[in-house]
């Protein structure tokens, strides 16, 4: 046994040659702490290594080699990356006496593309290099068309398994890059699709002209994108806005390279920094802005975006006021304000990235800030000159940004000045309940003045409250939130709830525990119902985490039979009840016939079915009496209750309503969407 082992080490020993050794020294501490140098050892770990790979074709293709990269997705978590670059160079290096591309495999390097003369551009968990990929591969081959030949060496875990060799011939160049992640180091070897789909779409927009291509081969049926945007940030920004209406005929775009003045002496290079940026301003309120650094998302932003933002509010507040949209008098747009329906996208490139935070996902690099904003400032005087048409809408826009804010914050202050708790100034048009336990008392928002008057009438005024709000005056508003709470329907609303908005909003002043929703089944009241449910999410949200909100449910049905009749809550209600009339008709048919009973046959005197179906088009159509029975007497009632997940949904059909596009707002009306799943009795 002992000399077993003995032996083995031996020929351990002997099988590995100092290089090998150096190698072994030279990957292990990417083993060791692997989060160090890919983030972490789950899925974004996982996918980081393909990152890696493809940034590395990505450097050929941003010096002008490369113009196809290819990822493929192959069986047993296999990885292949094939780009058509330079190659990696494959000489031996003469003290080394090792190829060039055992090196850069097998070696940890910082940055700085070896041997070449371009840059490259790394930093934080990016860049760290292809070696690194290598050392948490169970196996890995790399193959070069370069110089002439085909070249090709594997390794398992970043130790070569031979010596680079010469397979063939070729006049090509190119790299493929081959790997299978290591389970001893991954928690999850399988690769998400739609992950890298997303990442590398995202990278093709970055790199303009370059085409990335990706196919799935994991399954029978093999599943093939190609990724090549000739537009780069503007492909990017038309990508964004494909389903938003924008306002200007000319987006912006600036590429330029941004030299600091040299101080140093003439031996040091002065710093350069690649400035990008793009923009388009939309109807929307939304505001979207992409930032990246070297091809890296930073999620959180950083030195780039705000010198981006700088110049914008700056340099729009200058033309807004030397063209007279601004008086001298008035004041300045805020960064909010020049912010709202903002589609921009920033990319920077830059030798030395800083990133930092948690997630290093912010650049922290001065001197990013300093070019983005003389970039962009720049060139967006130009813009605003060559295209005054343009920039009239942008500024039309900014401007109703601005009268928007000043606007809700006035209409905040006046609400919350009423003081909606001292309970003397609760709206005239609100029928308060008795009660004043919150507990047992009921809000019913009713749509339109004549069903509240119905309501008012049916309900049972010890616990139930009635508060009518004109629906016209919602409908026609097309109103964005903010002009919302300025409204005198919603600020009754507030009032009514008790219990402020906004930073004074506290849910346990709230008066009422079930705030019930009562609307028409027909457009309007789907309109409207959207307009309070997303008031609710956005203000009072915990009204609905707490499962105070509801939506009535009236009928859409009186089917009448002599003196009996029925109420139907639904189309297929209304069948089934017809059915059991019919049936039930049928039967004491029969019955009559066959026995002949005299007693029956007064009780039904009619043998022809005379069934009289009403449907109910609004609330307006039942009296009180109706409406009580129906749909506010608990007893019979039916009642939804609203999820925070009806109400985001809600949030977002909101903003197709309220949106200028017709299209989709034609389709959310016509499909009704159903936003509310809870059946409470
Ligand atoms: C080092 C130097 C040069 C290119 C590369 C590496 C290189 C690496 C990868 C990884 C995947 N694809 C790649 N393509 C190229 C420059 C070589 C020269 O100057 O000719």
């Amino acid at each position: 046994m002992d000399k077993n082992k003995e032996e083995k080490n031996t020929q351990k020993t002997s099988t590995y040659t100092a290089k090998d050794i150096y190698v072994l020294e030279g990957l292990e501490p990417v083993r060791k702490r692997p989060g160090m140098y890919i983030g972490s050892t789950g899925v974004d770990g996982l996918h980081h290594l393909i990152w890696e790979v493809v940034d590395n074709s990505i450097d050929e293709a941003m010096a002008g080699f490369a113009k196809n990269i290819r990822v493929e997705l192959l069986k047993e978590n296999k990885v292949r990356v094939t780009d058509d670059g330079r190659g990696i160079p494959v000489d031996i290096h003469p003290q080394t006496k090792k190829s060039a591309l055992e090196t850069v495999l097998c070696t940890l390097h910082a940055g700085g593309k070896f041997g070449g003369e371009s840059y490259k551009v790394a930093g934080g968990l990016h860049g760290v290099g292809v070696s690194v990929v290598n050392a948490l591969s169970s196996w890995m081959k790399v193959e070069v068309e370069r110089d002439g030949g085909i070249y090709v060496q594997e390794y398992k875990r970043g130790v070569p398994q031979y010596k680079l060799k010469k397979v063939g011939t070729s006049s090509k160049t190119g790299t493929i890059v081959t790997f299978q992640p290591d389970k001893e180091i991954f928690s999850k070897i399988e690769f998400d699709k739609k992950k890298i789909i997303d990442h590398l779409r995202q990278q093709a927009f970055l790199v303009k002209g370059v085409k990335i291509e990706v196919i799935d081969e994991r399954e029978e049926a093999v599943d093939y994108y190609a990724f090549y945007f000739e537009g780069g940030l503007l492909s990017f920004l038309d990508y964004l806005t494909e389903f938003t209406e924008v306002i200007q005929e000319v987006p912006f775009y600036v590429s330029k390279d941004f030299v600091f003045a040299e101080e140093a002496p003439a031996s040091k290079k002065a710093e350069t920094i690649q400035v990008e940026a793009a923009f388009v301003y939309s109807n929307d309120t939304e505001i979207q802005e992409l930032s990246f650094a070297n091809n890296i998302y930073t999620s959180d932003g950083g030195t780039h975006l705000t010198g981006f933002r700088s110049a914008l509010t700056r340099v729009l507040n200058d033309y807004a006021r030397q063209n007279g949209y601004i008086k001298e008098k008035e004041e300045n747009l805020t960064g909010d304000d020049v912010r709202e329906g903002l589609v921009a996208i920033v990319s920077i490139k830059i030798k030395e990235p800083q990133f930092e935070g948690q997630t290093k996902a912010r650049l922290g690099n001065p001197s990013a800030r300093t070019a983005t904003e003389s970039v962009v400032s720049e060139a967006l005087k130009e813009f605003l000159e060559k295209n005054p048409s343009s920039a009239k809408n942008i500024i039309a826009k900014c401007l109703l940004a601005a009268k928007a804010r000043r606007a809700a914050k006035a209409a905040k202050e006046t609400v919350l000045r009423r003081g909606p708790l001292e309970g003397l100034s609760l709206p005239g048009k609100l029928a308060d309940c008795i009660s004043k336990d919150p507990s047992e008392s009921e809000l019913f928002i009713v749509e339109g003045d004549s069903a509240g008057g119905s309501g008012k009438q049916g309900r049972d005024r010890r616990f139930q409250a009635v508060l009518p709000l004109r629906g016209k005056i919602l409908n026609v508003e097309k109103a964005r939130l903010d002009k919302m709470l300025a409204n005198n329907e919603i600020k009754s609303l507030v009032i009514a709830l008790g219990a402020a908005i906004g930073n004074d909003f506290n849910p346990d002043k709230i008066r009422y525990h079930k705030i019930i929703i009562m609307t028409d089944a027909d457009v309007d009241g789907a309109h409207i119902r959207t307009l309070l449910l997303t008031l609710f999410y956005r203000y009072f949200r915990e009204v609905i985490e707490r499962g105070y909100l509801y939506i009535a449910q009236p009928p859409l049905y009186k089917i009448q039979k002599g003196k009996e009749f029925w109420y139907a809550y639904s189309d297929a209600e209304k069948d089934k009840i017809i059915e059991q009339i019919t049936k039930k008709h049928q039967e004491t048919v029969s019955k009559k016939t066959k026995k002949d009973d005299q007693k029956e046959a007064k009780e039904s005197p009619e043998s022809s079915l005379n069934i009289n179906i009403q449907r109910y088009k609004g609330l307006g159509e039942m009296n009180p009496q109706q409406l009580w029975e129906t749909t506010m007497n608990p007893e019979t009632r039916i009642l939804r209750q609203v999820t925070i997940a009806d109400a985001q949904e809600a949030d977002r059909m909101f903003d197709i309503l309220m949106g200028e596009k017709v299209e989709p707002r034609k389709h959310f009306i016509q499909s009704r969407a159903v936003m509310v799943k809870n059946l409470d009795i």
